[in-house]
């Protein structure tokens, strides 16, 4: 009798394949919770120049403004529905940075700065918001089209959207990606494997993020899935699949640039996991996380957001202070009262517009709904 190879044993030995899976995902880390650099070599590797790191602080900040006066515009009624964004801002800033003006976005409901950077105007996000039709438009204040799709609200439906342009971009090929982004909720849904395996099949150009926030609404990370690692289940459709520290914004960027350079030349999607959390409610509509998380927790994560090590980094380069950050406060929120204006000013849909614009060809019911709102005026 042979006895059975140590292959054929660990093949068999399921604590293993679990003690395995565990440690095959080593977080990617550039900077400390401090914002000490403790890889140098990774640091020039992202090749950052002062000019980007404050261009990369400024847009963490607009984003962590926007999120502070959208959630007191939404207690005002004054804006329609909104996501938080606070503690993901290396998750979503310092992502979008590596990606250029030709490369699509395909963002979800929670990704509206990743828009706006890409020159989509505020006052646009807040028609969105509401649900104005005019928030549907992707284009700059000039006019030129902004290459985002619309916030998907669909759970995952951006993957699949993502790896039809990809594939688009690759056949006309093109030196672009589509980038999506998802939750650690989304990861569940089919459309995110079957978004994920259609793009790697055809070695489209894709990278897709799952922003690991910690919660689904209340569903913890602990409840989506026992998979060790998000990043695993792109590992399953064959991607270069790799976690980072979704706090630190050095380590996303050098992510998403060396997986943007990989997808734009030909070689396929990548996934990357960025490991962060949701600090606030799930959205602005009633959502009260003390159901479900304690005060700990959201304060534990709190002192470790990426605003606080981005600016200790860029401190300690003697590249940013507190009167740059004052002054660059006032001048984003001076934006956003100006942009707040031009939204309200903006004619208010009517009914039938807004019937109008749900099919191409309205059936005749809708026809009819169409026409009794407009002759009451509405
Ligand atoms: C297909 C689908 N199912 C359910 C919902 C309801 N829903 C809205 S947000 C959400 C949680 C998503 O969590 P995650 O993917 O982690 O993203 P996060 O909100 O944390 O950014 C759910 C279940 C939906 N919008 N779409
Ligand atoms: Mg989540």
């Amino acid at each position: 009798m042979v006895d059975i190879t140590t292959t054929n044993k660990q093949v068999l030995d399921f604590k293993y394949q679990l003690a395995e899976q565990d440690e095959h995902f080593p977080t990617l880390k550039v900077l400390d919770n401090e914002g000490k650099i403790i890889d140098k070599e990774a640091f020039k590797r992202a090749e950052l120049s002062d000019d980007d790191l404050v261009n990369i602080i400024k847009r963490m900040i607009l984003s962590r403004q926007l999120d502070i006066r959208s959630t007191k515009l939404a207690k005002q009624g004054r804006f329609g529905f909104f996501a938080p964004t606070a503690g993901q801002e290396a998750s979503q800033m310092a992502s979008s940075y590596a990606f250029n003006d030709d490369d699509w976005l395909m963002p979800g409901y929670r990704d509206i700065p990743q828009i706006i950077v890409k020159g989509w105007p505020i006052w646009k996000a807040i028609l969105w918001s509401r649900g104005h039709v005019l928030g549907n438009v992707f284009t700059t204040e000039d006019g030129n089209p902004v290459n985002s799709w619309m916030p998907q609200i669909i759970i995952g439906a951006q993957y699949v959207e993502a790896a039809g342009i990809a594939l688009g971009l690759k056949k006309r090929q093109k030196n672009a990606v589509a980038y999506a982004y998802t939750g650690d909720g989304g990861t569940s849904q089919g459309d995110f494997y079957e978004g994920m395996n259609f793009a790697g099949a055809y070695k489209a150009n894709a990278v897709f993020f799952v922003q690991n926030n910690g919660y689904a609404i209340s569903t913890p990370r602990s409840l989506q899935t026992v998979a060790s690692h998000l990043a695993a289940k792109g590992w399953a459709a064959g991607l270069p699949s790799l976690v980072v520290d979704g706090n630190d914004p050095i380590a996303v960027y050098l992510a998403s640039k060396e997986a943007r350079s990989w997808a734009a030349s030909g070689h396929g999607p990548v996934l990357i996991e960025t490991l962060t959390n949701r600090l606030e409610p799930h959205s602005t509509a009633g959502d009260d996380p003390l159901r479900y998380r304690t005060k700990d927790d959201i304060d534990g994560w709190w002192k470790k957001e990426p605003l606080l090590r981005m600016r200790k980094l860029l401190q300690d380069q003697g590249i940013w202070n507190e009167e740059k950050e004052d002054e660059y406060v006032t001048e984003v929120n001076a934006l956003i009262d100006e942009q707040i204006k031009i939204a309200d000013n903006v004619e208010k849909q009517k009914i039938s517009n807004f019937i109008k614009n749900t099919l191409e060809v309205p059936g005749q019911a809708m026809n009819e709904q169409i026409a009794k709102f407009e002759s009451e005026g509405k």
